[in-house]
């Protein structure tokens, strides 16, 4: 009896390549622009380092959380915790039940794009857009730690980056990007809509209206007005928004009506926030600034945070679009994020309530060092996957991560056995310590990711009764194998990446120190100029059933 249970439950595992253990991962951030130490009372920009585009903060009582778009990695919408907008911790993920969403079939850079968080009446709400997988829907908690609601799908809306605004009076409104009411008079013609929403039913309610066509002067064709987000400060509704695409010319403008529906006036000093016309060889340059988001502090201080870029070589980075924090100050009755023609500052004074001292670090801002031993039950918050899993492939046992590696390649469009973490740095450093294969069947070794299309899988296997190493590559179009080395098999075996901006070079440490496998390969391939999209490069230890 009891070896018939056994082989019915053995017949429903499905079937892996052996298990891959790894002992550590370390991630260390090496800018040269964070060298110098941390003056008293000031901060680093940008205040979440890496891929952690489209920023949104809300605040309740004296803490302050914040979400950003993950596209198609998993878990989606993390939420960062602070309690003086400087110092953050990730608490958790809005979206975090892979029963509810799906991407395979997606590239990565589809999916969560632009939430926004709200806190209203002892609820928080996420808004977003699951874009090719589901359109626009809001999660509801009573915590920010979760749990989360299932999805309310917003079904009857088009567009994306929803955000709410919730009136004093008890109206509730969603205002989001759309395509314009007529047909588009340019490329990138854009308009920005409201609609009320109806927070007994969760739904909209009643007509829809455009409150800005095109963007602040439509006389100058301005292009993807979106990221709207619609406050009420004293007698004035201000809506900001994001325009001129999310790259060099990004930029943020602002406006401000008497009513939600407007009409809403054009600030004349638009933008409020843009580095697209600072000469392109200034020294440590912020780029894409935009998608902001302003938050009051107890204090009265009004700050916004937004997304920039660090780019080298003049507009590429492999960094993705990170986290900026900015005090805004008040002209005439109008918020500005940054004077026009002066430099995002990497160091500069922090809140008057910033809580910790000059010089402590935090694994999110400036240089840090992340070592994950996997010592404890479950992995951080902080390791993500590319698309949303179908089983759970890995665990953490006696200090070890332990992989069951899935037949799926990176270049495919599902979830892969890859556990991975932001690259912050323009220079850097990532490592790792495995068991190396001990027979044909798996690849194991450490990826480096941007998209199912640029990437590089550093790793080992057995062959014809050696270990072999290899570095395999993809930037674009076929997968290149750039080199392969044939070693005696060590118990342990360390890799370790070491980029540094448009280069990265793979070493390996087979019991007799480092090595170099490969030095100084072009990894541009992994800057958004050349692979595109909207996310970052990730890396960290993959295994592969081959
Ligand atoms: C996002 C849009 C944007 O939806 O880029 O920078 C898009 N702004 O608002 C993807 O992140």
């Amino acid at each position: 009896m009891r070896s018939i249970v056994l082989s019915a439950a053995l017949a429903a595992m499905p079937v892996h390549a052996a298990d891959v253990t790894y002992e550590w991962f370390e991630y260390a951030g090496r800018d040269a622009t964070y060298s110098a130490p941390l003056p008293a009372g000031h901060f680093h920009n940008p205040i979440l380092a890496g891929y952690y585009p489209d920023p949104s903060v809300a605040r309740a009582g004296d803490k302050y959380y914040l979400v950003n778009s993950t596209f198609a990695h998993w878990p989606g919408i993390p939420i960062h915790e602070s309690t003086d907008l400087v110092h953050w911790t990730l608490i958790g993920h809005a979206l975090n039940d892979p029963t509810k969403v799906n991407y395979d079939g997606l590239g990565i850079s589809r999916g969560v794009f632009a939430p926004s968080i709200h806190f209203h009446e002892d609820t928080w709400y996420v808004i977003n857009t699951l874009v090719d997988a589901g359109g626009n829907f809001f999660v509801t908690a009573k915590d920010p730690r979760g749990p989360w609601s299932d999805p309310h799908w917003l079904n009857e809306i088009d567009g994306i980056d929803p955000s709410f605004f919730f009136d004093a009076g008890g109206k509730a409104y969603i205002v989001n990007n759309g395509p314009p009411q007529d047909p588009p008079l340019y490329e990138g013609h854009r308009a920005i809509w409201i609609q009320e929403f109806d927070g007994a039913a969760n739904k909209l309610v009643g007509p829809r209206k455009v409150i800005v066509n095109g963007g602040a002067d439509i006389s100058k064709k301005p292009i993807w007005i979106e990221g709207p987000h619609l406050y009420r400060i004293k007698d004035w509704y201000y809506l900001m928004c994001a325009e001129g695409g999310t790259e060099r010319g990004h930029s943020e403008v602002i406006f401000r009506a008497k009513s939600p529906w407007g009409p809403f006036e054009p600030y004349k000093g638009n933008p409020i926030l843009t580095q697209r016309d600072l000469p392109e060889d200034r020294a440590n340059p912020v780029t894409n600034t935009g998608h902001a988001d302003l938050v009051q502090m107890q204090d009265g201080s009004w700050w916004a945070v937004f997304l920039g870029s660090r780019p080298y070589d003049g507009f590429r980075y492999n960094t993705g679009r990170e986290t900026f924090l900015l005090p805004v100050s008040w002209k005439d009755g109008w918020p500005v994020i940054l004077e026009q023609g002066k430099p995002v500052p990497y160091t500069l004074k922090g809140p008057r309530s910033m809580k910790k001292d000059a010089g402590s670090s935090d694994s999110l801002a400036g240089n840090f060092t992340q070592r994950d031993e996997f010592d404890m039950a479950e992995p951080g918050h902080e390791w993500l996957q590319v698309h949303v899993p179908k089983e759970k492939w890995y665990h953490l046992m006696d200090g070890t991560l332990v992989i069951h590696p899935l037949p799926v390649k990176l270049s495919e469009k599902r979830n892969a056995s890859f556990y991975a973490r932001r690259q912050a740095h323009i220079r850097f450093a990532a490592s790792t310590e495995l068991a190396p294969p001990r027979a044909p069947g798996t690849a194991a070794g450490l990826a480096a990711y941007q998209s199912e299309s640029h990437w590089y899988f550093f790793g080992a296997r057995q062959a014809e009764g050696k270990l072999q190493l290899f570095l395999e590559r993809q930037a674009g179009g076929a997968v290149q194998t750039v080199k392969t080395l044939a070693i005696n098999a060590p118990e342990k075996l360390r890799l370790l990446i070491n980029g540094n901006a448009g280069r990265y070079s793979f070493f390996y440490d087979a019991g007799d120190g480092w090595f170099v496998l490969h030095d100084n390969d072009d990894a541009t391939i992994l800057s958004t100029e050349v692979a595109g999209g909207f996310v970052g490069t990730v890396l960290g230890p993959y295994a592969r059933q081959e």
